[in-house]
């Protein structure tokens, strides 16, 4: 039985975000899927480990923590595995930065756009459209962020890599094309290559599978 289980769904891009986690710090794990279209998440044994009724949430049998919010998780998961964290306090912080950024400057527009485009959600046109444009824009503002840099923190790669690999890599899903964003699209040629690396189409098992 492995230390730490995942409760997720396949298509989700925070879920998704934890699974890149666990396979480029070779981290095994369980993973319990959620079916959040029979509301499984709203359930009271899943909201006593996500109050949100959102997914992710981790558990570690360890320390007994149960976790949600798919940049804490990381963060966590940081300390515990002791990769990713960033060489310094000040990179912690730096990472901690762009974590918050990605969830409320790229994370809506990007993921909204594509759960619209797949038909897990319905928005009014303007309301599209507003989504598309919020995306865009992060984009463009990470692009600019990106030029002269290989990782968005320090001279290696961290979990503020990890967390916004996991939301902009969700844009083709999106219908949104990277030529625009050359720097954008290198950098994520870079996570791609990282040892361990799973796309967002084969990290997440669709059913529930121990370790
Ligand atoms: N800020 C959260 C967002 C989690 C989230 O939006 N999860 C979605 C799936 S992608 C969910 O559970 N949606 C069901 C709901 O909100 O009822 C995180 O980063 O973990």
């Amino acid at each position: 039985m492995a230390r730490y289980t995942l409760h997720g769904i396949f298509a989700s891009g925070p879920a998704y975000k934890v699974g890149l986690m666990f396979n480029l710090t070779n981290t095994p794990f369980n993973y319990t899927h959620v079916d959040l279209r029979s509301g499984a998440h709203k359930a009271p044994d899943f909201l006593a480990r996500n109050r949100f009724g959102q997914v992710p949430a981790l558990e570690d049998s360890q320390t007994g923590i149960t976790l949600c919010q798919s940049s804490v998780i990381l963060d966590y998961l940081a300390d515990e595995t002791g990769q990713f964290g960033g060489a310094s306090r000040a990179e912690r912080l730096r990472a901690r930065e762009w974590q918050l950024w990605g969830a409320g400057n790229l994370s809506h527009g990007v993921y909204r756009t594509r759960g619209a485009k797949l038909g897990f959600a319905k928005f009014p046109e303007q309301v599209l459209e507003a989504n598309l444009q919020t995306a865009l824009a992060g984009l463009k503002e990470l692009n600019t962020l990106l030029e002269g840099r290989t990782w968005l923190v320090g001279d290696g790669a961290t979990i503020a890599d990890i967390d916004i690999y996991g939301i902009a890599a969700y844009a083709p899903q999106a219908g949104i094309d990277f030529a625009p964003f050359p720097n954008l699209s290198a950098w994520l040629a870079r996570v791609e290559a990282l040892p361990g690396f799973k796309s967002v189409t084969d990290c997440l098992p669709q059913a529930s599978a121990l370790a």
